[in-house]
């Protein structure tokens, strides 16, 4: 089996219930992490967690003409981890879009992600986390286009679905590009 890693994208609290632009039942792909971050221990897979990581007048907040409410901001409490997240002490974690005039979807934009990776072997990662049709799907296709295997953990992940069946589509376009999409139960080690 390829050299493994788990990569859980921005399950920040401004993305979960209560937060500034929470995905519907965001919350519900924290205990499907979970359960993905203890096989990973398991089989000595390391973790990796993206988070979004904005300065105050990021580009994509409404107050500079951007399509979001500000969220994520670098340090406050939306922008943590979600509390009952269960990280690693040793997980490696990725900010992305923390320059004003660059948005960053993707895990892998503007960061060391991919060097940070294949330092370490990998050759397959488990991805998983929000929004499916946003950050999940960017950093799969950035994945795939950098090389690596990418199994998308479908029940770990929750859509924006701005229109209702982005997050169907984005799985869809994920797996055209290579990706495998399966359940958590159904992940091979
Ligand atoms: C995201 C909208 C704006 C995401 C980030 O993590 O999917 N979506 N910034
Ligand atoms: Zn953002």
């Amino acid at each position: 089996m390829k050299k493994t890693a788990i990569l859980l994208v921005d399950v920040q609290n401004d993305f979960c219930t209560g937060g500034a632009l929470a995905v519907r039942d965001g919350d519900a792909v924290v205990p499907v992490c979970n359960e993905l971050i203890g096989l990973a221990a398991a089989h000595g897979c390391p973790v990796m967690a993206s988070r979004d990581w904005h300065p105050e007048d990021h580009c994509s907040f409404k107050a500079q003409g951007g399509p979001w409410p500000a969220h994520c901001v670098a340090e406050k409490a939306g922008a943590q981890f979600h509390p009952d997240l269960n990280l690693p002490a040793d997980a490696v974690i990725v900010s992305k879009g923390t320059k004003s005039g660059a948005d960053a979807y993707s895990a892998f934009d503007g960061t060391n992600a991919a060097a940070a990776l294949r330092e370490k072997g990998i050759e397959r990662l488990l991805i998983c986390g929000l929004a499916t049709d946003y950050c999940v799907k960017a950093t799969v296709l950035d994945a795939l286009k950098s090389g690596f295997s990418v199994v998308v953990v479908q029940d770990g992940c929750r859509a924006v679905n701005v229109c209702p069946d982005d997050g169907e589509k984005a799985f869809a376009e994920m797996a055209a590009q290579g990706a495998a999409v399966c359940p958590l139960a159904k992940v091979e080690w």
